[in-house]
């Protein structure tokens, strides 16, 4: 039987980029990590740290902080997609300039080891590894036991050494113990 989607029930692991270079750029990556979270089928499982990086494909525009998730979800490659797009309008995304200044870019990069070829979503990401500023947050929070985990280390790697690709650690989040009571 193929077991290319979650049962009911069952959970897939998911791995998303996350992006943002206007506004208050700190305050709009958790905003979106929040309202990931608060979805009743999905649940952010690790936080990467927050990158400053140069912009890259149209580089006449401020720097941007980037991050990315692993989360837990029931949601099928595709509604979890179409999700990520709601959360993007509701942080007050507005598409312009292509490859321009945004609020917030939320970026569905692998689900599980799905492949998928369509036109609304082709999964992995197409272009995630040539992109350092996608690769080294993913590397924080990809599973040891992924299949691609062994290649996302190495060019991530690559990319810090190389110095090249303009990415500095920003600052380091604990989300959950920001986001929760204390347990006593
Ligand atoms: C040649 C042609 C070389 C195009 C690169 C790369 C285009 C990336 C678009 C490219 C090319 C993109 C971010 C960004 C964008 C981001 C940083 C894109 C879409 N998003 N730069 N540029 N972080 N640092 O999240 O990824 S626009
Ligand atoms: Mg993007
Ligand atoms: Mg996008």
């Amino acid at each position: 039987m193929d077991e290319q989607f979650p049962h009911e029930g069952a959970q897939a692991e998911a791995y998303i980029a996350l992006g943002s270079n206007m506004g208050n750029r700190e305050q709009l990556l958790l905003a979106a990590i929040n309202l990931i979270d608060e979805h009743p089928e999905i649940e952010v499982s690790k936080v990467s740290g927050m990158y400053e990086t140069d912009p890259v494909g149209y580089t006449e525009q401020p720097p941007f902080l980037n991050m990315a998730l692993a989360v837990r979800t029931g949601l099928p490659p595709l509604l979890l997609l179409r999700q990520l797009l709601s959360f993007e309008q509701q942080l007050g995304r507005v598409r312009q300039i292509r490859w321009g200044p945004r609020t917030i870019d939320l970026d569905l990069l692998l689900y599980d080891n799905v492949r998928i070829d369509q036109e609304e979503l082709i999964l992995p990401h197409p272009r995630m590894m040539e992109r350092a500023f996608v690769l080294v947050p993913l590397h924080d929070v990809i599973d040891q036991s992924h299949p691609l985990q062994a290649e996302v280390s190495s060019a991530s790697n690559a990319a810090l050494l190389d110095g090249k690709e303009g990415i500095t650690l920003w600052k380091t989040i604990n989300w959950r113990s920001a986001s929760e009571p204390f347990e006593s």
